[in-house]
C-alpha cells in the first residue's frame, strides 16, 4: 500500500495496517456485519475533511469555512433520501448505536418502556439489553423467536405490547436470517399507541435494492449503520418522518454528539452513490443467492441452520447437534483462515462468551466476486473442519485451500504497491 509518510512517521502503525491489509486479502472473512468498502470510499474517508469542524447542519454551522463541508453533507443527505425514499435524513450519527440513542432520547424519558428483540434471539445490544444504555435508561421488554420455527413470534410481540404498553417498539436484528414483517410490527405499535423504530443496520443494502421490504412507509424512525451490507464507511444514519426531523437533528447535535465526522460523511455520500447503481443491485442479489447456496450446502452436510435457511445475507448455524461450542468452532475455523463469529442461538444454554452457534454472512465473499460454486467449496471447508475437530492435518489442508481460493478472488489490487 502507498503510505510513505505514515511508514516514515509511525512504522508500528504502518505495520499494523499492512498486516490488516494482508489479513483481509488472504482470509475468508464471513463476518455478517462486515464488508470491504471500495477504494473510493476509503479515499474519501481518509481525506482532509478530517481536519474540519462543522458543528451544526448545512447553512447553519457554528464554524466558518464550512462551504465544502456543506456540499458534502447535502450530497450525502440527498443521495440517502433517493436511495431509501426517506422524508428526512440525518447523516451525522457516528454509529448505529448513536443513531438509536438519538431516537430514544428525542422521544422517550428515562424509565419509559421499550419493546425490542431479545439479544439472545438475534436482537441488538442497543435495543434494550441490560448492559447497554438502552436497558439502563429505559424499562426494556423483549420479544423473540419461536422455539420450533426460529421465526419472530409476532403474536407474542402483540401480546407483550398489549400487556406492557411500551412507548416505543423496535424492529431489527443482528442475527436473524428471515424477512422481518415491518408492516405488521408497525400495526402492533399503532394498536398500543407506541412509536415504531426499524433498525435496518444489517439489511440496509438489501432494502436499498428492493430485496427486503422497506420499513420506510411504516416506521416513524429508521436507523442504520452504513458499513454492513451497504458497504460504506463505519458510521450511522437516521431516517424519519418529516414531523420528527427537528427533534432528531437537535438530539444528534447538540444533544448527544459534537462536531460531525465530515470525512466519514463524505465517504457515506460516496457509498450512497455506489448503492444507487445497477452494479450494486446485482451485487446485493448475489449476496442473497450466495447466502442461500451456502445455507443449503451446509444443511446438506448435516448442519442445522436456525429457521431452516435464509432470505438475507446471513445464517445462524446451530451447533448443538455437533458436540462443539461456538467458541471452539470460531477458533478452529480461524486456524484455517476462515473468520466467523461465535453467536448465541435462540434458547441457547451456553453463555454469550461460549455459545452454541456461529453466524455466517456472505457480504465480503460476494464483494470479492465469489459465486455459488465457491459457496459450495466454503461449505466443504467448514464441514471438514467442524467434523474433524482439532485435527491439525485437516486444518492445514483447508488452510492451503482457503489461501488459494482467496488468491483466485483478489481484492484491493488498486491499493497494492
Ligand atoms: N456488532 C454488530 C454485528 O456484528 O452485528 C452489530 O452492531
Amino acid at each position: 500500500m502507498r503510505m510513505d509518510e505514515l511508514k516514515k512517521t509511525d512504522p508500528e502503525i504502518y505495520e499494523a495496517i499492512v498486516k490488516e491489509f494482508e489479513r483481509e486479502k488472504d482470509k475468508l472473512v464471513l463476518i455478517a456485519s462486515e464488508n470491504y468498502s471500495s477504494p473510493a470510499v476509503l479515499q474519501a474517508q481518509g481525506s482532509i475533511f478530517t481536519n474540519k469542524y462543522a458543528e451544526g447542519y448545512p447553512d447553519n454551522r457554528y464554524y466558518g469555512g464550512c462551504e465544502y463541508a456543506d456540499m458534502v453533507e447535502n450530497l450525502a443527505i440527498e443521495r440517502a433520501k433517493k436511495l431509501f425514499g426517506a422524508e428526512h435524513v440525518n447523516v451525522q450519527p457516528h454509529s448505529g448505536t448513536q443513531a438509536n440513542m438519538a431516537v430514544y432520547m428525542s422521544m422517550l424519558r428515562p424509565g419509559d418502556k421499550i419493546l425490542g428483540m431479545n439479544l439472545s434471539h438475534g436482537g441488538h445490544l442497543s435495543h434494550g439489553a441490560q448492559v447497554n444504555f438502552s436497558g439502563l435508561l429505559y424499562k426494556a421488554y423483549y420479544y423473540g423467536v419461536d422455539r420450533k420455527t426460529g421465526l419472530i413470534d409476532y403474536d407474542r410481540v402483540r401480546r407483550l405490547a398489549k400487556r406492557h404498553r411500551p412507548r416505543l417498539i423496535i424492529a431489527g436484528a443482528s442475527a436473524y436470517s428471515r424477512i422481518i414483517d415491518f408492516k405488521l410490527l408497525s400495526e402492533i405499535a399503532k394498536e398500543v399507541n407506541a412509536y415504531f423504530l426499524a433498525d435496518i443496520a444489517h439489511i440496509a443494502g438489501l432494502i436499498a435494492t428492493g430485496l427486503h421490504p422497506s420499513p420506510i412507509p411504516y416506521a416513524d424512525f429508521v436507523t442504520s449503520t452504513t458499513h454492513k451490507t451497504l458497504r460504506g464507511p463505519r458510521g450511522g444514519l437516521i431516517m424519519c418522518k418529516a414531523e420528527y426531523a427537528k427533534a432528531i437533528d437537535r438530539m444528534i447535535f447538540p444533544g448527544i454528539q459534537g462536531g460531525p465526522l465530515v470525512h466519514v460523511i463524505a465517504a457515506k455520500a460516496v457509498a450512497f452513490k455506489e448503492a444507487l447503481s445497477e452494479r450494486f443491485k446485482r451485487y446485493q442479489l448475489q449476496v442473497v443467492k450466495n447466502a442461500k447456496e451456502l445455507a443449503e450446502a451446509l444443511m446438506e452436510r448435516g448442519f442445522k441452520i436456525v429457521s431452516g435457511g435464509t432470505d438475507t445475507h446471513l445464517m445462524l448455524v446451530d451447533l448443538t447437534n455437533k458436540k462443539i461450542t461456538g467458541r471452539e468452532a470460531e477458533s478452529m475455523l480461524d486456524m484455517a483462515g476462515i473468520t466467523v463469529n461465535k453467536n448465541s442461538v435462540p434458547y441457547d444454554r451456553r453463555p454469550p462468551a461460549i455459545t452454541s452457534g456461529i453466524r455466517i454472512g456472505t457480504p465480503i465473499v460476494t464483494t470479492r466476486r465469489m459465486k455459488e460454486p465457491e459457496m459450495v467449496m466454503i461449505a466443504d471447508f467448514i464441514s471438514a473442519i467442524l467434523n474433524n475437530i482439532r485435527n491439525i492435518e485437516v486444518i492445514n489442508k483447508i488452510k492451503d485451500r482457503v489461501k488459494s481460493l482467496c488468491r483466485r478472488f483478489p481484492f484491493y489490487e488498486e491499493l497494492e504497491g
